[in-house]
C-alpha cells in the first residue's frame, strides 16, 4: 500500500491551499504535483483519468483518490485524529461546517477559472469585468462572514475558542483569495483580527499560494 500522500494542486488554487494547511497542521509530509490551471492542464487526458470534474485539489493516499477540499479536510481529520480541527461537540462541528461552506460552497465556486472563462466567452466579460465580478462575490461573502463572526459567542484566539478549526482554514482561504483579487477587506475587522495572526503561523505560511512553486513574486 502506497503510504505517500500526493496532492494535485496549483499555486493559485484556494481549495488546494486549504488542503495544504490541513496536512501541515497534522504534520503530514506530502508531494505536490502541479496541474497548471493557467495552461489548462486540468483538461488534459491524463488528469481526466484522475478527476473527471477537471478541478483541483485531488488527494491520493493508499491507492485511494479523494476530491473536494471540504471532504478531503474531513477525511484527513478522521484518518489522523490527533490535533483535530473539528470540535467534538456536534452543534459546534455543524457551525464549523456552516461557516466553512460560506466560502467553500457559496463564494469560491463563483470566481474559479471556468466561471470567469464562461463569463468571457458567453457574455463578453473582459478582464476588468471578470475582476469586478469576483470582487463583488468576495465582498458579499466577507460581509456575511463578518456578520456571523461579530455575533459568534465562541471566539477565543481563533473562531471557535483556542483550537484551530476547519472554519479558520476556510476563512483564511477566503482572506487570501480576497487579497489576490484585490477585494475589500477593510470592513471586516473581526474577521481580520482572527485570521491575520493565523496567516503568520508556519502551517498556514508554508501553504500560502505565493509561497508555492510557479507563483509570481507579486500578484
Ligand atoms: N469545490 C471545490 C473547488 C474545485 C475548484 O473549482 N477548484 C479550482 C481551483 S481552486 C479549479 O481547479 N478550477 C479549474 C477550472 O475552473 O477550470 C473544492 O473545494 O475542492
Amino acid at each position: 500500500m502506497d503510504q505517500k500522500i500526493v496532492l494535485y494542486g496549483f499555486w493559485r488554487s484556494l481549495a488546494a491551499y486549504r488542503v495544504r494547511v490541513a496536512l501541515n497542521l497534522k504534520g503530514l509530509p506530502y508531494e505536490e504535483r502541479v496541474i497548471d490551471l493557467v495552461k489548462g492542464a486540468q483538461h488534459a487526458t491524463e488528469f481526466d483519468a484522475i478527476n473527471p470534474q477537471h478541478v483541483l485539489p485531488v488527494l491520493e493516499f493508499e491507492g485511494k483518490t479523494l476530491t473536494q477540499s471540504l471532504a478531503i479536510m474531513e477525511y484527513i481529520d478522521e484518518r489522523w485524529p490527533e490535533k483535530s480541527y473539528l470540535p467534538k461537540d456536534a452543534y459546534l462541528r455543524a457551525q464549523v461546517r456552516a461557516l466553512s461552506q460560506i466560502t467553500i460552497a457559496d463564494v469560491h465556486p463563483l470566481v474559479v477559472p471556468r466561471v470567469r472563462q464562461y463569463l468571457h466567452t458567453q457574455f463578453g466579460a473582459d478582464e476588468e469585468a471578470q475582476l469586478n465580478w469576483a470582487r463583488h462575490w468576495f465582498d458579499r461573502g466577507t460581509q456575511a462572514i463578518e456578520g456571523l463572526l461579530v455575533k459568534n459567542p465562541h471566539a477565543g484566539a481563533h473562531i471557535f475558542g483556542d483550537q484551530i478549526t476547519m472554519a479558520d482554514i476556510a476563512i483564511a482561504s477566503h482572506v487570501i483569495g480576497a487579497r489576490l483579487f484585490k477585494a475589500n477587506l477593510s470592513e471586516a475587522p473581526t474577521m481580520m483580527r482572527l485570521i491575520e495572526p493565523l496567516l503568520a503561523l508556519d502551517p498556514f505560511g508554508r501553504a500560502h499560494p505565493l509561497s508555492q512553486q510557479g507563483a509570481p513574486s507579486a500578484v
